[in-house]
């Protein structure tokens, strides 16, 4: 079984490897294990449909940190079951699911007990405001009454990220974390989650498209946690 909660709750970076050649996430997941700061690896769909799961497995075998399988998991409760146990038994230490779906599907998730479970409440992009923002304070109720071990909260409007954080188990000492895309290539910059309440900021292209990525990481690692003042 994976061990689980390997996603400490501190302010990183999660590196989202949406590259499509497994080679170059191979190398960026073996040069991120020695990079300096607190990173993750969150891996979506494009490059999991360039091998199904195994690249799951070539990541994990390549790097000691945290795995994200970001498959923003949205179906019936056997079905999301079965996908997160799939990722989960390929080497990912969570996975990503819509909380949208309901408290149904959640739970079947989180008793599989095979990892961390995080739930996307609201998105980065305009549209996610006309539908799904108006239900991200009841969502975040419920997956702190279900469990979840993190939530989805958007970089590119850190006025939300500051008041959902907040409802979080209704006080600061929760321990769910919050990871936040939206760096760079969306318009936030580095910090602006993570000073609103956010643990871990998302950043896809701005690094795995840069000439240097691992010295991309570092860089955006270090501006986000100036932020915070005094490191
Ligand atoms: O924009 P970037 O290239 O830094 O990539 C952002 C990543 O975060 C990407 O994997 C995308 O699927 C994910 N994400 C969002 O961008 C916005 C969300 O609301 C949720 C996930």
């Amino acid at each position: 079984m994976i061990e689980t909660s390997r996603i400490e709750k501190r302010p990183g970076i999660m590196v989202a490897f949406d590259m499509e050649d497994v080679p170059s996430a191979i190398r960026l997941a073996e040069e991120l294990s020695a990079a300096d700061g607190n990173f993750a690896i969150k891996i979506g769909r494009p490059l999991e449909m360039q091998t199904g799961k195994e690249v799951i497995s070539k990541v994990r075998d390549a790097t000691d940190l945290p795995i994200v399988y970001d498959g923003k998991i949205a179906d019936i409760p056997y079905i999301s079951a079965k996908i997160a146990e799939i990722a989960y038994g390929a080497g990912a230490d969570a996975v990503i699911m819509h909380a949208f779906v309901g408290a149904d599907v959640m739970r079947e998730v989180v008793n599989l007990g095979m990892g961390d479970v995080i739930t996307v409440i609201e998105m980065t992009h305009p549209g996610s405001v006309e539908y799904l923002g108006h239900f991200s304070e009841k969502l975040i109720r419920k997956t702190s009454e279900i469990g979840v071990d993190g939530i989805v909260l958007p970089a590119t409007r850190p006025e939300r990220v500051s008041a959902l954080s907040g409802l979080l188990n209704g006080d600061s000492d929760s321990e769910t974390y919050i990871i936040s895309p939206g760096i760079h290539a969306q318009g936030a910059e580095p910090g602006d989650a993570i000073v609103n309440g956010s643990d871990y900021e998302v950043v896809g292209r701005a690094i795995y498209q840069s000439e240097d990525p691992k010295e991309s990481a570092e860089q955006i690692y270090r501006q986000a946690i100036s932020r915070l003042g005094g490191v």
